[in-house]
């Protein structure tokens, strides 16, 4: 299993790292699709840095970054790999990330940390969900972006194509900074020094001309120097409007490589020293100020003399060795002797050792800076997204959250050994807070606990990691499917609660009206009652009263949303009422208003999006209604594949992975992401109505 400190399996040699100032740092994320190369990648320039004797690889289970067991038997990155090289006197941190859409929170999870989002294309498969929902990650976080079109050397492969779909989709100002030639057996650089040479496609003066036409856009001064000027604009003068640019997605270089010829791979090194942003020349971290709707920006500045500020975003728990907390330096320096807080808390820790990472190993370093990418190990306290800082002036700062799909599938679990309970609720604990697309509900309608994730090998991986790690077996299950209630129309409610047993009696009576809210607007509770006939310290007890409905169900014992309830008349006694009596005059008075209101159950429908050949597409579409699903469209892909885009209820997608892959010989995949509730069809409303019994007090 997954472990930091773990020997690795081919030792190779590690150069330790010199000093440097935040300007001589870049940060860069590699993303994109599974099997884009992007680990590969990572291998090609520490290779060709001299950090790594020879470049490992995938099949041999020789790489920095795929070093835990399971990665190197399924030949996918399963978690993120961290490393760095040296380049022209630049550190260069490498945050190699999976491109299977299982794990796609982990990828979008270390963008808080970098500057660059580089963006790797698998040239023989091209655009594919994974690259999009990146894409559309790094945008959200204000990301300079680089595409890495990868594996040019294959086979059959269109490079021109590609670059006019990758501008399609992607926007114009994606544009080559180096084109291929020979037939992708070299690139030919297009910005600094462009040469004549015949290419693949396009041509150098070609790229070289539309490069810098979209730089001196973003400077008018420039731009009419430009227009002005006979000679051409020496790089230096370009290298601010080339920095800002990058900073406003107004210029996204595509370079070509191939990392597993080494094509491609000098030019890229150049390029990430010499334009891809340090961290002044960077957009600045999302940080914000306050908790919630009062949180305010607030700035930050790569400043190794400010108050130390620094942000969490990777955990890792090893049960043997503790926690090793993974995090970026945003201000300020961090040192051995460095007394940290953790987010909000009054006592502080001290650093003691800090490490770089180099896939599996950590290499003791004594000091970082602005910039730096680096782990402490067993601080109890960390966790994931947590802000580290030296002075309480930081206290409520927080870096802005991402923005991580929301993990639908599911599996209801239970431990296999009777007494391992407390066990498997810390363990799923510790895995809930290392990963943000993982997370555990307890369904007290089903009695359930559900681990939810983004796919079944998601599920699977950290079953095994339940069981290795963490020593749990656990039984599964299809889980019971997350449903809703609402109304649909308006309605009247009434219930007078009395009762007399002996002693002090109970009164309260209530009535009240409902009516139906757009989806998603949640609850809302509305006091109109006038004159005090119900006194006003006894409202907050028939909201008491409403809310448990709320949470219990009405019609079949799941969640209500979208509803406003009016309270608007009433009655009180003097002597027998209490809060007990408002609740229950409000609760039943609530269940007479729904009874009324046409309720029905709704439940969760996503989006799916399937890849596959198109062979298979009658197929697929054929087994998607079955689910009740439909097709909204397809889109035609390279070299015979097709993706699909539909609406499918997530009740219908049990045993869609394995089904998928029947279909499709293996080929395909989907992903999905939710998109609303509906009501469900009413003979499913009538079985889950019958299997539920309201409770009486
Ligand atoms: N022909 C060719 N094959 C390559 C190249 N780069 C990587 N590959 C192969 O493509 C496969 C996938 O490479 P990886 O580096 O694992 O890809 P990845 O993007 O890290 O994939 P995930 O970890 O699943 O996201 C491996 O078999 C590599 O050997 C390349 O430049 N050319
Ligand atoms: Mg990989």
């Amino acid at each position: 299993m997954r472990s930091p400190w773990a020997a690795p399996s081919t030792p190779k040699k590690v150069r330790s790292m010199p000093d440097y100032n935040a300007e001589d740092v870049r940060n860069i994320a590699l993303v994109g699709h599974s099997d884009a190369g992007k680990t590969t990648l990572v291998e090609a320039l520490l290779a060709a840095t001299g950090v790594i004797v020879e470049p490992g690889n995938i099949e041999k289970g020789t790489t920095v970054c795929d070093f835990d067991a399971l990665e190197k038997k399924h030949l996918h990155s399963l978690d993120v790999g961290i490393t760095g090289c040296e380049t022209q006197g630049k550190h260069v941190n490498l945050i190699d990330t999976p491109g299977l859409p299982d794990f796609l929170g982990r990828g979008i999870s270390v963008l808080p940390a970098v500057e660059t989002a580089a963006i790797v294309i698998n040239a023989r498969t091209g655009i594919e969900p994974v690259t999009q929902r990146m894409w559309k990650a790094a945008e959200a976080r204000n990301l300079c972006r680089m595409i890495i079109v990868n594996k040019i050397d294959a086979k059959g492969v269109n490079l021109g194509e590609l670059t006019a779909q990758i501008q399609d989709t992607f926007g114009t100002e994606c544009l080559p900074i180096n084109l291929p030639a020979d037939g992708g057996k070299r690139v030919i650089d297009c910005f600094f020094q462009p040469g004549g040479d015949a290419t693949d496609f396009s041509s150098v003066a070609e790229a070289h001309s539309r490069i810098i036409d979209q730089v001196v856009e973003v400077e008018e001064e420039l731009m009419e120097l430009y227009l002005e000027q006979d000679e051409e604009l020496a790089p230096e003068q370009l290298h601010a409007p080339f920095e800002k640019a990058l900073r406003e997605a107004h210029l996204i270089p595509i370079c070509f490589v191939s990392a597993q010829t080494g094509t491609g791979i000098p030019e890229l090194l150049d390029i990430l020293a010499r334009l891809m942003p340090n961290p002044p020349e960077g957009n600045p971290p999302l940080y914000v100020k306050g908790e919630g709707a009062d949180a305010e920006p607030v700035g930050v500045s790569p400043d190794p003399e400010g108050h130390t500020l620094a942000h969490v975003f990777k955990v890792i728990n090893d049960p043997f060795r503790g926690k090793l907390g993974i995090f970026r330096i945003h201000q300020g320096r961090v040192t051995g002797d460095t007394q940290l807080f953790i987010g909000d808390a009054r006592k502080a820790f001290k650093v003691n050792h800090l490490s770089r990472l180099h896939g599996n190993q950590q290499i003791e370093v004594k000091a970082g800076g602005p910039g730096d990418i680096l782990a402490v190990a067993r601080v109890e306290d960390i966790h994931r997204d947590a802000v580290l800082h030296d002075s309480h002036d930081e206290d409520h700062y927080h870096l802005r959250p991402i923005e991580c799909p929301v993990p639908l599938f599911g599996l209801a679990i239970t431990p296999t050994k009777h007494g391992d309970e407390q066990k498997l609720t810390d363990a799923l604990h510790k895995l809930e807070s290392e990963d943000p697309c993982f997370r555990v509900e307890h369904n007290a309608a089903a009695n359930e606990t559900v681990m939810r994730g983004l796919g079944e090998l998601h599920l699977r991986v950290l079953l095994r990691r339940l069981a290795e790690q963490f020593h749990v077996e656990v039984d599964t299950k299809p889980p019971s499917i997350a449903y809703r209630e609402t109304i649909t129309t308006l309605a009247e409610g009434h219930h007078r609660h009395k009762k007399q047993t002996g002693g002090a009696g109970q009164f309260g009576e209530v009535y009240l009206r409902i009516e139906p809210l757009e989806r998603g607007q949640g609850f809302e509770f509305v006091d109109a009652v006038v004159g005090g006939v119900i006194p006003g310290q006894f409202i907050p007890s028939v909201e008491k009263g409403v809310r448990q409905v709320l949470q219990e169900g009405a019609v079949a014992g799941y969640p209500m949303q979208d509803i406003q309830v009016t309270v608007y008349d009433g009655k009180y006694h003097p002597v027998d009422s209490k809060d007990i009596a408002f609740a229950t005059a409000g609760k039943k008075a609530f269940q007479d208003a729904v009874d009324k209101a046409r309720p029905v159950i709704l439940e969760p429908i996503v989006k799916i999006r399937i890849l596959a050949q198109d062979s298979a597409m009658g197929d697929l579409a054929g087994d998607l209604s079955g689910r009740r699903g439909r097709i909204s469209g397809s889109e035609a892909k390279s070299l015979g594949r097709i993706a699909i885009d539909g609406e499918v209820p997530l009740a219908g997608l049990e045993g869609y992975e394995s089904r998928l892959k029947s279909m499709t010989g293996g080929e395909g995949t989907y992903t999905i992401e939710l998109s609303h509730y509906e009501a469900v069809p009413a003979s499913i409303q009538k079985q889950l109505q019958d299997a539920f019994e309201r409770s009486e007090d």
